[in-house]
Protein backbone atom coordinates (compact mmCIF):
# COMPACT_ATOMS: atom_id res chain seq x y z
CA UNK A 1 0.00 0.00 0.00
CA UNK A 2 2.65 2.53 -1.22
CA UNK A 3 1.42 6.00 -1.48
CA UNK A 4 3.38 7.43 -4.42
CA UNK A 5 0.66 10.76 -4.93
CA UNK A 6 -1.07 12.50 -2.55
CA UNK A 7 -3.99 14.78 -2.55
CA UNK A 8 -3.85 17.38 0.03
CA UNK A 9 -7.54 18.35 0.78
CA UNK A 10 -6.69 21.75 2.34
CA UNK A 11 -4.88 24.94 2.07
CA UNK A 12 -2.81 27.49 3.63
CA UNK A 13 -0.08 26.63 6.12
CA UNK A 14 -1.49 23.12 6.94
CA UNK A 15 -1.06 22.15 3.06
CA UNK A 16 2.16 22.94 2.94
CA UNK A 17 3.16 21.03 6.28
CA UNK A 18 1.75 18.44 4.58
CA UNK A 19 3.35 18.84 0.94
CA UNK A 20 6.68 19.06 3.21
CA UNK A 21 6.77 15.88 4.71
CA UNK A 22 5.07 14.02 1.39
CA UNK A 23 8.41 15.58 -0.71
CA UNK A 24 10.72 14.21 1.94
CA UNK A 25 9.43 11.07 1.39
CA UNK A 26 9.39 11.20 -2.17
CA UNK A 27 5.68 11.60 -2.82
CA UNK A 28 4.44 13.45 -5.67
CA UNK A 29 1.58 16.01 -3.71
CA UNK A 30 -1.42 17.42 -5.71
CA UNK A 31 -2.89 20.47 -4.58
CA UNK A 32 -6.86 21.39 -4.55
CA UNK A 33 -7.96 24.96 -3.94
CA UNK A 34 -10.52 27.78 -4.73
CA UNK A 35 -10.30 30.46 -7.53
CA UNK A 36 -9.77 32.79 -4.34
CA UNK A 37 -6.20 30.64 -3.68
CA UNK A 38 -4.96 30.54 -7.60
CA UNK A 39 -2.26 32.51 -5.92
CA UNK A 40 -1.37 30.20 -3.25
CA UNK A 41 2.09 29.00 -2.05
CA UNK A 42 0.50 25.61 -1.75
CA UNK A 43 -0.63 25.54 -4.87
CA UNK A 44 2.99 26.82 -6.48
CA UNK A 45 4.51 24.23 -4.43
CA UNK A 46 2.86 21.07 -5.07
CA UNK A 47 3.32 18.85 -7.96
CA UNK A 48 0.07 19.57 -9.73
CA UNK A 49 -2.93 21.45 -8.69
CA UNK A 50 -6.41 21.49 -9.39
CA UNK A 51 -9.56 24.03 -9.08
CA UNK A 52 -11.94 23.02 -7.41
CA UNK A 53 -14.92 25.78 -7.00
CA UNK A 54 -15.58 29.42 -5.90
CA UNK A 55 -13.93 31.03 -2.97
CA UNK A 56 -16.75 29.72 -0.32
CA UNK A 57 -15.54 27.01 1.27
CA UNK A 58 -18.50 25.16 0.75
CA UNK A 59 -18.17 24.97 -2.45
CA UNK A 60 -14.79 24.18 -3.37
CA UNK A 61 -13.07 23.11 0.35
CA UNK A 62 -16.31 20.76 1.44
CA UNK A 63 -17.18 20.30 -1.76
CA UNK A 64 -16.64 15.91 -1.36
CA UNK A 65 -17.35 15.51 -5.14
CA UNK A 66 -15.47 17.98 -6.93
CA UNK A 67 -12.58 16.56 -4.68
CA UNK A 68 -13.24 13.09 -5.21
CA UNK A 69 -13.27 14.21 -9.55
CA UNK A 70 -9.84 15.83 -8.71
CA UNK A 71 -8.42 12.95 -6.72
CA UNK A 72 -9.74 10.25 -9.33
CA UNK A 73 -8.22 12.77 -12.48
CA UNK A 74 -5.20 13.29 -11.21
CA UNK A 75 -4.74 9.58 -9.93
CA UNK A 76 -3.93 10.30 -6.27
CA UNK A 77 -3.62 7.08 -4.31
CA UNK A 78 -4.15 8.87 -0.96
CA UNK A 79 -6.03 11.97 0.57
CA UNK A 80 -4.72 14.14 3.73
CA UNK A 81 -7.42 16.21 4.77
CA UNK A 82 -5.32 18.56 7.04
CA UNK A 83 -7.66 20.03 10.17
CA UNK A 84 -10.78 21.83 9.52
CA UNK A 85 -12.71 21.59 6.49
CA UNK A 86 -13.58 17.53 5.69
CA UNK A 87 -11.17 15.91 8.60
CA UNK A 88 -13.49 14.56 10.58
CA UNK A 89 -16.56 14.17 8.51
CA UNK A 90 -16.54 10.30 8.76
CA UNK A 91 -18.79 10.51 5.60
CA UNK A 92 -16.15 11.94 3.26
CA UNK A 93 -13.85 9.29 4.97
CA UNK A 94 -16.16 6.48 4.18
CA UNK A 95 -16.69 7.81 0.27
CA UNK A 96 -12.72 8.37 0.00
CA UNK A 97 -12.04 4.63 0.95
CA UNK A 98 -15.07 3.14 -1.02
CA UNK A 99 -13.24 5.09 -3.87
CA UNK A 100 -10.07 3.04 -3.28
CA UNK A 101 -8.49 6.10 -2.15
CA UNK A 102 -6.07 5.95 1.11
CA UNK A 103 -7.97 8.18 3.81
CA UNK A 104 -5.01 9.30 6.10
CA UNK A 105 -6.99 9.58 9.34
CA UNK A 106 -9.07 7.57 11.61
CA UNK A 107 -11.26 4.82 11.12
CA UNK A 108 -14.64 6.24 9.65
CA UNK A 109 -16.62 4.37 13.15
CA UNK A 110 -13.73 6.38 15.31
CA UNK A 111 -14.73 9.90 13.95
CA UNK A 112 -18.18 9.29 13.92
CA UNK A 113 -18.40 7.91 17.44
CA UNK A 114 -16.08 11.07 18.48
CA UNK A 115 -18.09 13.68 17.09
CA UNK A 116 -20.95 12.85 18.93
CA UNK A 117 -19.58 13.99 22.32
CA UNK A 118 -22.44 11.78 24.16
CA UNK A 119 -21.02 8.43 22.48
CA UNK A 120 -17.58 9.94 22.68
CA UNK A 121 -18.09 10.55 26.69
CA UNK A 122 -19.51 6.70 26.82
CA UNK A 123 -16.96 5.51 24.58
CA UNK A 124 -13.80 6.92 26.89
CA UNK A 125 -15.49 5.60 29.98
CA UNK A 126 -15.63 2.52 29.07
CA UNK A 127 -12.12 2.84 28.00
CA UNK A 128 -11.24 3.84 31.61
CA UNK A 129 -10.88 7.34 30.81
CA UNK A 130 -11.66 9.71 33.76
CA UNK A 131 -15.19 11.71 33.04
CA UNK A 132 -16.03 14.97 34.29
CA UNK A 133 -19.22 13.91 36.69
CA UNK A 134 -22.24 14.44 35.29
CA UNK A 135 -25.24 12.46 32.92
CA UNK A 136 -24.12 9.00 31.79
CA UNK A 137 -25.66 10.13 28.45
CA UNK A 138 -28.26 12.37 26.57
CA UNK A 139 -30.37 14.25 29.19
CA UNK A 140 -34.05 14.56 27.14
CA UNK A 141 -36.12 17.41 29.34
CA UNK A 142 -36.02 19.54 32.83
CA UNK A 143 -36.93 16.49 35.56
CA UNK A 144 -34.33 13.96 34.19
CA UNK A 145 -31.64 17.40 34.20
CA UNK A 146 -33.09 18.42 37.83
CA UNK A 147 -32.00 14.92 39.00
CA UNK A 148 -28.45 14.91 38.18
CA UNK A 149 -28.16 18.69 38.30
CA UNK A 150 -29.15 17.61 42.46
CA UNK A 151 -26.58 15.08 42.21
CA UNK A 152 -23.66 16.87 41.27
CA UNK A 153 -24.41 19.91 42.44
CA UNK A 154 -24.56 23.26 40.52
CA UNK A 155 -22.75 24.60 39.11
CA UNK A 156 -23.57 22.27 35.88
CA UNK A 157 -22.90 22.77 32.13
CA UNK A 158 -25.01 21.82 29.55
CA UNK A 159 -23.41 20.84 26.26
CA UNK A 160 -25.06 19.76 23.01
CA UNK A 161 -24.11 16.04 21.74
CA UNK A 162 -23.19 17.88 18.10
CA UNK A 163 -21.37 20.80 19.32
CA UNK A 164 -18.10 20.92 20.55
CA UNK A 165 -15.32 23.34 19.99
CA UNK A 166 -17.23 25.50 22.74
CA UNK A 167 -20.54 26.07 20.77
CA UNK A 168 -23.79 25.57 22.35
CA UNK A 169 -22.94 25.23 26.42
CA UNK A 170 -24.58 27.28 29.12
CA UNK A 171 -23.52 27.35 32.59
CA UNK A 172 -26.25 27.18 34.95
CA UNK A 173 -26.21 27.99 38.78
CA UNK A 174 -28.81 27.36 39.88
CA UNK A 175 -32.42 25.00 39.80
CA UNK A 176 -34.66 27.91 39.09
CA UNK A 177 -32.48 28.90 36.15
CA UNK A 178 -32.39 24.79 34.82
CA UNK A 179 -35.55 24.76 33.44
CA UNK A 180 -35.17 27.75 30.88
CA UNK A 181 -31.54 27.24 30.33
CA UNK A 182 -32.74 23.45 29.16
CA UNK A 183 -35.25 24.64 26.53
CA UNK A 184 -32.58 27.32 25.46
CA UNK A 185 -29.98 24.75 25.38
CA UNK A 186 -31.79 22.06 23.60
CA UNK A 187 -33.62 24.75 20.56
CA UNK A 188 -29.90 26.80 20.08
CA UNK A 189 -28.17 22.74 19.33
CA UNK A 190 -31.31 22.01 17.29
CA UNK A 191 -30.77 25.35 15.01
CA UNK A 192 -27.11 25.05 15.11
CA UNK A 193 -26.41 21.60 14.46
CA UNK A 194 -29.61 20.35 13.54
CA UNK A 195 -29.77 17.97 17.05
CA UNK A 196 -31.61 19.01 20.17
CA UNK A 197 -29.78 16.36 22.24
CA UNK A 198 -27.39 17.84 25.05
CA UNK A 199 -26.02 16.24 28.15
CA UNK A 200 -25.00 17.65 31.90
CA UNK A 201 -21.61 18.00 33.77
CA UNK A 202 -20.91 19.58 36.80
CA UNK A 203 -19.33 23.01 35.79
CA UNK A 204 -15.33 23.27 36.89
CA UNK A 205 -14.71 26.63 37.48
CA UNK A 206 -11.34 27.66 36.68
CA UNK A 207 -9.36 24.34 34.85
CA UNK A 208 -6.39 24.43 32.38
CA UNK A 209 -7.23 22.84 29.41
CA UNK A 210 -4.39 19.75 28.97
CA UNK A 211 -4.26 17.66 25.41
CA UNK A 212 -2.38 14.50 25.13
CA UNK A 213 -1.12 13.78 21.86
CA UNK A 214 -1.55 9.92 20.16
CA UNK A 215 -0.96 7.98 17.59
CA UNK A 216 -2.34 4.12 16.46
CA UNK A 217 -1.81 1.63 14.43
CA UNK A 218 -5.56 0.07 13.71
CA UNK A 219 -4.26 -2.72 14.73
CA UNK A 220 -4.19 -2.65 18.28
CA UNK A 221 -0.55 -0.52 19.10
CA UNK A 222 -0.78 2.73 19.93
CA UNK A 223 2.11 5.57 21.65
CA UNK A 224 1.52 9.31 23.45
CA UNK A 225 3.38 12.15 22.58
CA UNK A 226 3.12 13.45 25.49
CA UNK A 227 0.77 16.92 26.38
CA UNK A 228 0.28 20.20 25.13
CA UNK A 229 -1.33 23.55 27.35
CA UNK A 230 -4.00 25.25 25.17
CA UNK A 231 -5.40 27.13 28.05
CA UNK A 232 -4.59 30.11 26.69
CA UNK A 233 -7.79 31.14 24.63
CA UNK A 234 -10.02 33.78 23.40
CA UNK A 235 -13.66 32.75 22.45
CA UNK A 236 -12.78 29.02 22.12
CA UNK A 237 -9.76 30.00 20.04
CA UNK A 238 -5.95 29.06 20.78
CA UNK A 239 -3.69 31.61 20.65
CA UNK A 240 -0.79 30.17 22.25
CA UNK A 241 0.44 26.21 22.79
CA UNK A 242 3.22 24.72 24.56
CA UNK A 243 4.81 21.64 25.67
CA UNK A 244 5.37 20.49 27.92
CA UNK A 245 2.40 21.86 29.95
CA UNK A 246 3.97 24.07 32.95
CA UNK A 247 2.27 22.26 35.41
CA UNK A 248 2.24 18.38 34.58
CA UNK A 249 4.67 16.47 36.31
CA UNK A 250 6.59 13.84 34.38
CA UNK A 251 5.16 11.21 37.05
CA UNK A 252 1.63 12.74 35.44
CA UNK A 253 2.39 12.49 32.35
CA UNK A 254 3.81 9.14 32.80
CA UNK A 255 0.24 8.06 34.73
CA UNK A 256 -1.86 9.86 32.09
CA UNK A 257 -0.21 8.55 29.13
CA UNK A 258 -0.17 5.29 30.32
CA UNK A 259 -3.99 5.43 30.61
CA UNK A 260 -4.45 6.95 27.33
CA UNK A 261 -1.91 4.68 25.57
CA UNK A 262 -4.28 1.60 26.92
CA UNK A 263 -7.38 3.26 25.68
CA UNK A 264 -6.05 3.64 22.27
CA UNK A 265 -5.09 0.77 22.05
CA UNK A 266 -7.91 -1.11 23.20
CA UNK A 267 -10.00 0.39 20.91
CA UNK A 268 -7.25 -0.06 18.06
CA UNK A 269 -7.03 3.47 17.01
CA UNK A 270 -5.35 4.04 13.61
CA UNK A 271 -3.38 7.53 13.30
CA UNK A 272 -3.34 10.74 15.03
CA UNK A 273 -5.66 11.92 17.93
CA UNK A 274 -5.84 14.26 20.08
CA UNK A 275 -7.44 13.62 23.60
CA UNK A 276 -8.51 16.70 25.21
CA UNK A 277 -8.65 17.14 29.42
CA UNK A 278 -9.81 19.62 32.09
CA UNK A 279 -6.85 19.71 34.67
CA UNK A 280 -8.52 21.16 38.02
CA UNK A 281 -6.75 20.80 41.73
CA UNK A 282 -4.66 17.48 40.30
CA UNK A 283 -7.13 15.78 38.39
CA UNK A 284 -7.50 15.30 34.76
CA UNK A 285 -11.18 15.34 33.49
CA UNK A 286 -11.72 13.97 29.53
CA UNK A 287 -13.93 16.32 27.66
CA UNK A 288 -13.83 15.73 23.92
CA UNK A 289 -11.22 13.38 21.78
CA UNK A 290 -10.31 15.23 18.08
CA UNK A 291 -9.92 12.49 15.69
CA UNK A 292 -7.11 14.73 13.28
CA UNK A 293 -3.76 16.45 13.15
CA UNK A 294 -4.01 19.72 15.16
CA UNK A 295 -2.76 23.25 14.63
CA UNK A 296 -0.39 23.23 17.57
CA UNK A 297 1.48 19.75 16.67
CA UNK A 298 4.61 21.40 16.19
CA UNK A 299 5.15 21.84 19.56
CA UNK A 300 4.70 18.46 20.17
CA UNK A 301 7.33 17.64 17.26
CA UNK A 302 9.84 20.45 18.77
CA UNK A 303 9.89 18.37 22.16
CA UNK A 304 9.93 14.70 20.58
CA UNK A 305 11.82 15.38 17.47
CA UNK A 306 9.06 13.42 15.21
CA UNK A 307 7.71 14.62 12.30
CA UNK A 308 3.94 13.88 13.05
CA UNK A 309 2.70 14.18 9.70
CA UNK A 310 5.12 12.08 7.98
CA UNK A 311 3.99 9.75 10.60
CA UNK A 312 0.42 9.97 9.95
CA UNK A 313 1.20 9.07 6.46
CA UNK A 314 3.25 5.42 7.37
CA UNK A 315 0.37 4.36 9.68
CA UNK A 316 -2.00 4.99 6.50
CA UNK A 317 0.48 3.19 4.64
CA UNK A 318 0.13 -0.14 6.75
CA UNK A 319 3.82 0.82 8.22
CA UNK A 320 4.10 0.01 11.84
CA UNK A 321 4.59 2.87 14.32
CA UNK A 322 8.01 4.43 14.05
CA UNK A 323 8.73 4.32 17.79
CA UNK A 324 8.04 2.35 20.50
CA UNK A 325 6.89 4.04 23.90
CA UNK A 326 10.47 3.40 25.41
CA UNK A 327 11.90 5.31 22.07
CA UNK A 328 10.17 8.16 22.84
CA UNK A 329 11.58 11.53 25.25
CA UNK A 330 10.79 14.36 25.79
CA UNK A 331 13.51 17.22 25.79
CA UNK A 332 13.20 20.93 26.29
CA UNK A 333 10.27 23.43 26.20
CA UNK A 334 8.25 24.77 22.77
CA UNK A 335 5.75 27.13 22.22
CA UNK A 336 3.44 28.00 19.45
CA UNK A 337 2.09 31.80 18.45
CA UNK A 338 -1.12 31.40 16.14
CA UNK A 339 -0.40 34.84 14.17
CA UNK A 340 -4.00 36.18 12.73
CA UNK A 341 -4.32 38.74 10.14
CA UNK A 342 -6.29 40.49 13.30
CA UNK A 343 -6.29 43.55 14.96
CA UNK A 344 -4.11 42.78 17.79
CA UNK A 345 -6.82 44.92 20.51
CA UNK A 346 -10.13 44.16 18.78
CA UNK A 347 -9.70 41.29 17.09
CA UNK A 348 -11.45 42.18 14.01
CA UNK A 349 -10.59 40.19 10.95
CA UNK A 350 -7.86 42.72 8.24
CA UNK A 351 -6.68 40.60 5.34
CA UNK A 352 -5.01 42.59 2.58
CA UNK A 353 -1.52 41.73 0.28
CA UNK A 354 1.25 41.73 1.87
CA UNK A 355 3.68 44.67 1.01
CA UNK A 356 6.54 43.80 3.26
CA UNK A 357 7.54 40.39 4.72
CA UNK A 358 10.67 38.90 6.55
CA UNK A 359 9.89 35.63 8.73
CA UNK A 360 12.55 35.19 11.86
CA UNK A 361 15.52 32.32 11.65
CA UNK A 362 18.11 31.24 13.46
CA UNK A 363 18.42 28.50 15.89
CA UNK A 364 15.29 26.57 16.99
CA UNK A 365 12.71 28.88 15.01
CA UNK A 366 10.14 27.46 12.91
CA UNK A 367 7.56 29.50 10.68
CA UNK A 368 4.72 27.27 9.26
CA UNK A 369 3.02 29.99 6.71
CA UNK A 370 2.31 30.13 3.10
CA UNK A 371 2.71 34.19 3.01
CA UNK A 372 4.93 35.58 0.52
CA UNK A 373 6.14 39.49 -0.31
CA UNK A 374 2.78 40.06 -2.95
CA UNK A 375 0.51 38.04 -1.76
CA UNK A 376 -2.98 38.50 -0.82
CA UNK A 377 -4.45 37.08 2.64
CA UNK A 378 -8.46 36.34 0.69
CA UNK A 379 -11.44 37.23 3.90
CA UNK A 380 -12.94 33.85 2.94
CA UNK A 381 -11.23 32.05 5.39
CA UNK A 382 -9.63 31.64 8.89
CA UNK A 383 -7.28 34.28 9.92
CA UNK A 384 -4.33 32.36 10.95
CA UNK A 385 -1.93 33.33 8.31
CA UNK A 386 1.50 32.32 10.34
CA UNK A 387 2.23 30.03 13.26
CA UNK A 388 5.51 30.49 14.73
CA UNK A 389 7.07 27.83 16.89
CA UNK A 390 10.42 28.30 19.23
CA UNK A 391 11.96 25.90 21.34
CA UNK A 392 14.62 26.25 23.87
CA UNK A 393 15.94 23.74 26.26
CA UNK A 394 14.10 25.07 29.45
CA UNK A 395 10.99 26.96 29.41
CA UNK A 396 12.71 30.55 30.41
CA UNK A 397 15.04 30.06 27.25
CA UNK A 398 12.14 29.60 25.00
CA UNK A 399 10.67 32.54 26.11
CA UNK A 400 13.88 34.67 25.49
CA UNK A 401 14.36 33.20 22.28
CA UNK A 402 10.47 33.76 20.92
CA UNK A 403 10.46 37.39 22.27
CA UNK A 404 13.46 37.44 20.03
CA UNK A 405 12.18 36.21 16.83
CA UNK A 406 8.99 38.04 17.21
CA UNK A 407 10.68 41.47 17.05
CA UNK A 408 12.35 40.06 14.42
CA UNK A 409 9.14 38.89 12.45
CA UNK A 410 7.56 41.88 9.51
CA UNK A 411 4.67 41.63 7.94
CA UNK A 412 3.55 44.39 6.49
CA UNK A 413 0.27 45.22 4.64
CA UNK A 414 -2.44 44.07 7.18
CA UNK A 415 -2.81 44.17 11.24
CA UNK A 416 -1.53 41.30 12.66
CA UNK A 417 -1.43 39.57 16.23
CA UNK A 418 1.89 39.69 16.58
CA UNK A 419 2.09 42.87 19.22
CA UNK A 420 -0.43 41.26 20.94
CA UNK A 421 2.09 37.81 21.73
CA UNK A 422 4.54 40.56 22.32
CA UNK A 423 2.27 41.92 25.10
CA UNK A 424 1.63 38.70 26.31
CA UNK A 425 5.30 37.86 26.86
CA UNK A 426 6.20 40.63 29.01
CA UNK A 427 3.34 39.60 31.23
CA UNK A 428 4.42 38.28 34.53
CA UNK A 429 1.47 36.02 34.61
CA UNK A 430 2.35 34.30 32.36
CA UNK A 431 6.05 34.18 32.04
CA UNK A 432 5.42 32.65 35.50
CA UNK A 433 2.75 29.58 33.58
CA UNK A 434 0.48 30.34 36.31
CA UNK A 435 -2.75 30.59 33.90
CA UNK A 436 -5.97 28.41 33.42
CA UNK A 437 -8.55 28.64 30.34
CA UNK A 438 -10.47 32.03 32.14
CA UNK A 439 -6.67 33.97 32.48
CA UNK A 440 -6.40 35.15 28.93
CA UNK A 441 -9.83 36.75 28.10
CA UNK A 442 -9.72 38.12 32.13
CA UNK A 443 -5.71 40.13 31.01
CA UNK A 444 -7.31 41.74 27.65
CA UNK A 445 -10.67 42.80 29.64
CA UNK A 446 -8.01 44.39 31.91
CA UNK A 447 -5.78 45.66 28.92
CA UNK A 448 -8.89 47.24 27.23
CA UNK A 449 -10.02 48.55 30.99
CA UNK A 450 -6.48 50.32 31.28
CA UNK A 451 -6.46 51.43 27.65
CA UNK A 452 -9.86 53.13 27.82
CA UNK A 453 -9.51 54.75 30.87
C1 LIG B 1 -16.19 22.65 30.26
C2 LIG B 1 -15.80 23.75 31.07
C3 LIG B 1 -16.04 23.67 32.43
N1 LIG B 1 -16.64 22.58 32.96
N2 LIG B 1 -16.78 21.59 30.85
C4 LIG B 1 -15.11 24.59 26.06
C5 LIG B 1 -14.77 23.93 24.78
C6 LIG B 1 -15.15 22.52 24.93
N3 LIG B 1 -14.16 21.69 24.32
C7 LIG B 1 -15.27 22.28 26.38
N4 LIG B 1 -15.24 23.57 27.01
C8 LIG B 1 -15.39 23.69 28.35
N5 LIG B 1 -15.98 22.63 28.96
C9 LIG B 1 -17.00 21.57 32.16
N6 LIG B 1 -17.60 20.51 32.70
C10 LIG B 1 -15.18 24.84 30.46
C11 LIG B 1 -14.98 24.82 29.09
C12 LIG B 1 -14.31 25.97 28.54
C13 LIG B 1 -13.03 25.88 27.99
C14 LIG B 1 -12.35 24.68 27.89
C15 LIG B 1 -11.10 24.62 27.33
C16 LIG B 1 -10.47 25.77 26.91
C17 LIG B 1 -11.11 26.99 26.99
C18 LIG B 1 -12.39 27.06 27.54
C19 LIG B 1 -13.01 28.30 27.63
C20 LIG B 1 -14.28 28.36 28.17
C21 LIG B 1 -14.92 27.21 28.61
Amino acid sequence: MAINKLLIANRGEIALRIHRAAHEMGIKTIAVHSTADADAMHVRLADEAICIGPPSATDSYLNIPSIISAAEISQADAIHPGYGFLSENAKFAEIVESHGIIWIGPKPEHIETMGDKVAAKKTAGALGLPLVPGSAGAVEDFDEARVIARDIGYPVIIKAASGGGGRGMKVVNNEEELESQMGQARSEAKSAFGDATVYIEKYLADPRHIEFQVFGDGKGNAIHLGERDCSLQRRHQKVLEEAPSPVITSEERERMGAVVVKAMADMAYRGAGTIEFLYENGEFFFIEMNTRLQVEHPVTEMITGMDLVREQIRIASGEPLSRTQDEITFSGHAIECRINAEDPENFTPSPGKVTAYHAPGGLFVRVDSGLYQGYSVPPYYDSMIAKLIVFGHTREGCLMRLNRALEEFVIEGMKTTIPLHQRLLENAEFRSGDYTIKWLEKWLADEREARES
